[in-house]
């Protein structure tokens, strides 16, 4: 039987390849998707979406746009990769989107499609986590609803990949948008298991994995890869603030293909306030969290490139 899965993404490079490898996956439903406007701009992001859902899709999903704001915003230049995406000609060749934007915002898009769907959803998020946090409050009674929390999100690390003023640098992104949602998360009984950076720094994008690409550019989807991992910069002599990781992807891969990476489970807690907003932290009181910290880096681009070629 297929995994159902309820996709909430923040448009950004490996947000969007997210949802193509996802719409490949013989092992798993797309039950929904939403958008949040944290690592993206919300009106690229959204066609770029409904785009990708038309090109490598099956037709019956739609595509819902979240009304959340976050509390520390995403660097601009971040931002503006939905908007490379978006014009790619692979997309746009059609000339015309099909794909239906729901009719109701993220969270409230969620808490129908859960209720919606027989079985037990499996939730994906790679942005923030404020449509969950805002569906929770508003619908408590969801939680039973919910298979798991699969999410790219925090680190244990002394180091996260925030560098901003007035921070001290141990936050993940995706924490530090909204740390009152995953506050509110985390105050939850749902099952949570955490892709932290602790895995995703085994994943940068390098120069050999584009020359891999490149090579098998004659294939649509991993021509489309090439195309998407353009934009970003890779990993060359030393990682800088704009270096990208394929963080999503891997979190994405793990829900395909859990056997790619080790889990260890921990108790922990969220920074909600303060120069360390953000910041996720072991502590023996703190609640369970599952978290992914290796991964078998060859066998995980193997099965992404593979997944690309069944286009
Ligand atoms: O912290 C990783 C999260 C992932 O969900 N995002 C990017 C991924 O989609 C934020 C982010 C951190 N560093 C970045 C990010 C960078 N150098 N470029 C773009 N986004
Ligand atoms: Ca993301």
């Amino acid at each position: 039987m297929k995994k159902k899965i309820y996709f909430n993404h923040d448009g950004g490079v490996d947000d969007l390849i997210s949802l193509f490898l996802l719409l490949q996956m013989d092992n798993v439903e797309l039950t929904g998707v939403s958008v949040i406007p944290a690592d993206c701009y919300l009106e690229p992001a959204m066609f770029a979406s409904r785009k990708i859902v038309d090109r490598f899709g099956d037709g019956n999903l739609s595509v819902a746009e979240s009304n959340s704001r976050g509390k520390n915003p995403f660097p601009k230049d971040w931002r503006m990769h939905a908007f490379y995406v978006d014009a790619l000609p692979i997309l746009n060749e059609s000339g015309k989107v099909v794909t239906k934007v729901a009719d109701k915002p993220a969270h409230l898009h969620l808490i129908e499609t859960l209720y919606a769907t027989e079985e037990k959803t499996t939730l994906l998020f790679t942005g923030p986590l404020t449509d969950l946090a805002r569906a929770l409050d508003e619908a408590p009674e969801i939680e039973e609803k919910i298979e798991r929390l699969v999410w790219m999100g925090g680190t244990f690390r002394e180091e996260g990949n925030v560098h901003e003023p007035e921070h001290d640098g141990t936050a993940e992104w995706n924490v530090f948008w909204d740390p009152e949602a995953a506050g509110r998360v985390w105050d939850s009984s749902i099952e949570i298991d955490l892709v932290a950076l602790e895995s995703t720094n085994q994943v940068p994008l390098t120069l050999d994995v584009r020359e891999r690409w490149a090579a098998e550019r004659r294939y649509l989807g991993v021509d489309f890869l090439g195309q998407c991992y353009a934009m970003v910069p890779p990993l060359v002599h030393f990682s800088t603030n704009s270096t990208y990781y394929l963080w999503d992807v891997l979190t994405t891969a793990f829900v395909g293909n859990p056997e790619l990476v080790k889990v260890e489970r921990i108790n922990s807690i969220v920074h909600r306030e303060g120069p360390s907003q953000g910041r996720t932290v072991e502590t023996s009181d703190g609640r369970p969290v599952n978290v992914v910290y290796d991964v078998d880096r060859d066998a995980f681009f193997e099965y992404i490139t593979e997944l690309a070629k069944k286009v």
